[in-house]
């Protein structure tokens, strides 16, 4: 193994044919048949996932280490100790998840070391690739837990006892699935933390721009909407005796639809999960259970939707009769990553001759946890006509590749780099006015 100074290896590059078979390998595991993935977190799919990345992580003789919660983090050592500077993301998917979402970068990250290892080359530092558990948070709320706990952001008990729709622990999933490891939360802080994602939105393909330099993640608020009302005869109830709780949910996706249009820009507004009581043809709905999903780059903005949220639900439960009843599921503030190293993403993809431009996050993501600790950044490439959690996902090769290669340099320079890199942005920062992200793609 040679001790290599970050001058020498500016023309490595990654092998893009075994990284597309690695994520063809992963995405043959919770294959939904249209192209799609689903491997919700901790079900037997996330294990069988899990099982084989491990595998890959250990037939590049990497150490392999579980924690608690079940994140997973492989090393690859240094010529020096100290901490890792880390990459990853995860693999668990939503149910109508592509192929790219999360896989992309810790299977990147694994393609980053085999380059390396190949090379004969050990790096000043050592570099680590994860992946985090439950990252989507559809099954067991919130999003990022692993990496929220991985950091200290939730105690581990918390994070344990969190359930599923049918009362299932994190906890007991994790025994089951045999990931229920040893090594403790909060973990020691890594050097930095690059995650490479696919963007999910539509800027980086609608600008004919390659690779993303994320300047952080947009705040994120998940609601349970609970709605009591009286389940009667669809067809003998007059109209003004019911209190109709299906009515009342429809009323309350409607408002959260038209909050994000009064206050426009960045505000996104989502009912995505709507379950009624008894749910019958003709049975007025005696209960109904909704999430409300809304996300805006201004902390400010976002705090006024769920104001208006909630004015929103209480005119709506008195004027239909109802009992309304939320749960906060979610509530992360936007997250602003530390600037000399989305300048480093953005020197680095123009060093390898790709056009670059820098955006936030409309997604959330495990780097907006990492920020908390050490400094972080992201790697964006086009998703294909904007689509994820779908299973049409879709990324070409080349664009695999860049990013790939964009985070090779990236990991290259951290893990070389004298000293250490300046402090860390605090979380909940302001983006710049004006940044062309997520809801600007709609302008
Ligand atoms: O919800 C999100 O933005 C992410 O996909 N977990
Ligand atoms: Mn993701
Ligand atoms: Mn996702």
């Amino acid at each position: 193994m040679s001790n290599a100074a970050s001058s020498d290896l500016g023309d490595l590059r990654i092998d893009v044919d075994r990284l597309l078979g690695r994520l063809e390998a992963l995405a043959q595991i919770g294959d939904t048949g249209d192209g799609g993935n689903c491997r919700l977190a901790l079900t037997d799919e996330d294990r069988d996932g899990r099982d084989l990345v491990v595998g890959w992580m250990r037939d590049l003789g990497l150490s392999v280490t579980v924690d608690v919660v079940g994140n997973v983090v492989a090393v690859y050592p240094g010529a020096g100790d100290g901490p890792p500077v880390m990459t990853g993301s995860h693999i668990d998917t939503v149910r109508t998840g592509g192929r790219y979402d999360g896989n992309l970068g810790v299977l990147a990250g694994l393609e980053v070391i085999e380059t390396l290892s190949t090379a004969g080359v050990r790096l000043r530092r050592p570099l680590a690739v994860a992946f985090f558990t439950d990252e989507e948070g559809s099954r067991f709320p919130p999003d990022m837990l692993g990496s929220l706990t991985f950091v200290g952001g939730m105690s581990v008990e918390e994070a344990l006892d969190v359930t599923d729709s049918d009362g299932i622990t994190v906890g007991a999933e994790l025994d089951r699935i045999g990931y229920r490891g040893a090594a403790p939360c909060p973990a020691p802080a890594p050097f930095a933390f690059v995650e490479l994602h696919i963007e999910q939105g539509p800027v980086l393909e609608q600008d004919g721009v390659t690779i993303g330099a994320v300047t952080g993640v947009q705040g994120i608020s998940w609601q349970e909407v609970t709605i009591e009302g009286q389940s009667n005869h669809a067809g003998t109830t007059p109209m003004h005796m019911r209190r109709d709780a299906g009515h009342a949910a429809a009323r309350v996706a409607v408002a959260a639809r038209e909050i994000a249009a009064d206050i426009g820009g960045y505000q996104v507004a989502t009912v995505g999960v709507m379950d009624l009581h008894p749910d019958l043809v003709n049975v007025v709905a005696g209960r109904a259970r909704l999430c409300v999903d809304m996300r805006n780059i201004h902390e400010q903005e976002l705090q006024q939707a769920e104001r208006l949220m909630a004015t929103s639900i209480e005119r709506i439960a008195a004027s239909e009769g109802v009992g309304i009843s939320t749960r906060s599921m979610a509530r992360f503030e936007p997250v602003i990553f530390d600037i000399p190293l989305v300048d480093l993403v953005e020197a680095t993809a123009r060093r390898l001759g790709h056009s670059v431009k820098r955006l936030p996050s409309g997604a959330g993501h495990d780097a907006q946890m990492l920020a908390r600790v050490c400094p972080t950044g992201m790697i964006f490439v086009q998703s294909h006509k904007g689509l994820s959690h779908n299973p049409a996902e879709y990324t070409a090769p080349a664009d695999l590749a860049a990013g790939a290669d964009v985070l090779l340099q990236v990991m290259i320079d951290l893990a070389t780099r004298e000293g250490d890199i300046p402090e860390v942005s605090p979380t909940g920062g302001e983006f710049a006015r004006g940044e062309r992200g997520v809801g600007a793609a709609h302008d």
